[in-house]
C-alpha cells in the first residue's frame, strides 16, 4: 500500500534537540506534524558524534552569513554591542562561532532524527516550527509554545539558542540532511489512512 506523491510532494527532516528530548516533547512534537496531514517516514534516536553533529550544518559562508547577520540585527533592535559578545562584527565570524556552539550542544543527549513527508513539506514543517529565536516565535509554533530563550541569554552564556527542533530550511538542506540521518532502507513508502479522505 503506497503513498499517493505528486511533484508537490516533499520530503524534510526534523531533529528533536537536546532540550526537546530531556524535556519530554517528543511526542507532542511529532504529533503536531501528525495531526497537519504531515506523514512520517522516517525515524530513530541518535546520540550523534562531534563529527555527525558538525556536518549537519552547512560550512559555506553563505549559511554562516546568514546566522551571523540575523544575531547582529537582533543586537542592534535591543541595543547591545555584538561586539562584546562575539568579538567582531563580522557576521561569518559570528555564524562560526554559533557553529561551534551547536556541535556541542547537539552532542551533548540524544537527539531524534525524523523524515517528513506531504505537499510543501519543507516550508509547512518551517510554519509549524516557528522562527529561530524563541522569544520572536508566534505562539501556536512549536519554539512560540515551549520556550522563550532568547539570543541576548544564550550569547551571553556563549551556548546556543535552545530552541527545541530544527527542522530543514530548503530543498538542498533538506537533501543533504535526508542522506546524513538515513540510510534508504530506513525511510519508508506506505498510505495514511486519511489521505483520500484529505486529498
Ligand atoms: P534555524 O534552526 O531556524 O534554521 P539557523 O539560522 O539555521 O536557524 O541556525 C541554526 C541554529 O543555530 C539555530 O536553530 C539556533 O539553535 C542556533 N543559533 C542561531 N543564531 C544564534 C545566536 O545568535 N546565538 C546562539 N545560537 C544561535
Ligand atoms: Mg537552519
Amino acid at each position: 500500500m503506497k503513498g499517493n506523491q505528486t511533484d508537490k510532494t516533499e520530503r524534510t527532516v526534523v531533529l528533536v534537540k537536546p532540550d526537546g528530548v530531556v524535556r519530554g516533547l517528543v511526542g507532542e512534537i511529532i504529533s503536531r506534524f501528525e495531526r497537519r496531514g504531515l506523514k512520517l517516514i522516517a525515524l530513530k534516536m541518535v546520540w550523534p558524534t562531534r563529527e555527525h553533529a558538525d556536518k549537519h550544518y552547512p560550512s559555506q559562508d553563505e549559511w554562516f552569513s546568514s546566522v551571523g547577520s540575523r544575531t547582529v540585527d537582533f543586537f542592534k533592535e535591543h541595543g547591545v554591542a555584538v561586539k562584546e559578545h562575539f568579538g567582531t562584527e563580522d557576521p561569518i565570524e559570528i555564524g562560526k562561532q554559533v557553529k561551534g556552539w551547536l556541535a556541542d550542544y547537539l552532542t551533548r543527549s540524544p537527539v531524534v532524527a525524523m523524515v517528513l513527508e506531504g505537499f510543501h513539506a519543507i516550508a509547512v514543517v518551517r510554519k509549524l516550527t516557528g522562527s529561530t529565536y524563541p522569544v520572536e516565535a508566534a505562539p501556536g509554533t512549536i519554539r512560540g509554545d515551549y520556550s522563550v530563550d532568547t539570543p541576548a541569554v544564550a550569547n551571553a552564556q556563549k551556548r546556543v539558542v535552545k530552541n527545541i527542533v530544527h527542522a530543514s530550511g530548503n530543498a538542498q538542506e533538506a537533501a543533504h540532511e535526508i542522506e546524513h540521518w538515513f540510510n534508504p532502507e530506513e525511510i519508508h513508502d506506505y498510505k495514511r489512512a486519511e489521505e483520500e479522505a484529505m486529498f
